[in-house]
């Protein structure tokens, strides 16, 4: 998506049960995100001062969670970077397609759990900061 813009991606509060047993976090298919789920993973054991992404999708939408600790997500338009802190199991964040993405800042035992809307696609990927400006700004 081309058109798309930092401000279409948001923090989603997902549907939290807390209890005496503890506490448990809901996402559905077409409730808390609007999009199919058809691929699920997640990454963990970053060493210190590693960042991850620093890439594009085209057609992608995912729902980025920090299952456990914490870490940064700056999102990318191409105009436009917004910095978001994940660091509650119990909120998401929803990236559109057509935005550059770094994750950084990783507490020690963070997990960054994604669901995402399509399979695994290498072809689906902008690697190259400079390509991702062209294609969004369509030179
Ligand atoms: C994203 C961020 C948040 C697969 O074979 N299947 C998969 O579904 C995925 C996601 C990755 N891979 C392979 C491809 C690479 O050889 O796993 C290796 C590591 O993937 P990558 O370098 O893309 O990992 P991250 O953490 O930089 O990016 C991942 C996702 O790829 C990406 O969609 O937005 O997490």
């Amino acid at each position: 998506m081309k058109e798309s813009k930092v401000y279409d991606c948001t923090m989603i509060a997902l549907d939290t049960h807390h209890s005496r047993k503890g506490n448990l976090s809901v996402v559905s298919n077409g409730r808390e995100v609007p999009f199919d789920i058809r691929r699920v993973y997640y990454s963990y054991d970053i060493p210190g001062g590693q960042a991850r992404g620093a890439h594009a999708h085209k057609q992608l939408y995912q729902l980025l969670i920090a299952a456990s600790g914490s870490f940064t997500v700056t999102l990318d338009d191409g105009s436009v970077r917004r910095t978001f802190l994940l660091n509650h199991p119990y909120e998401g964040l929803l990236i559109v397609p057509g935005i550059w993405r770094v994750l950084d800042d990783f507490s020690s035992g963070a997990i960054c759990l994604c669901l995402a809307s399509e399979t695994y696609d290498k072809e689906d990927y902008i690697r190259d900061y400079d390509e991702f400006i062209q294609y969004k700004h369509g030179q």
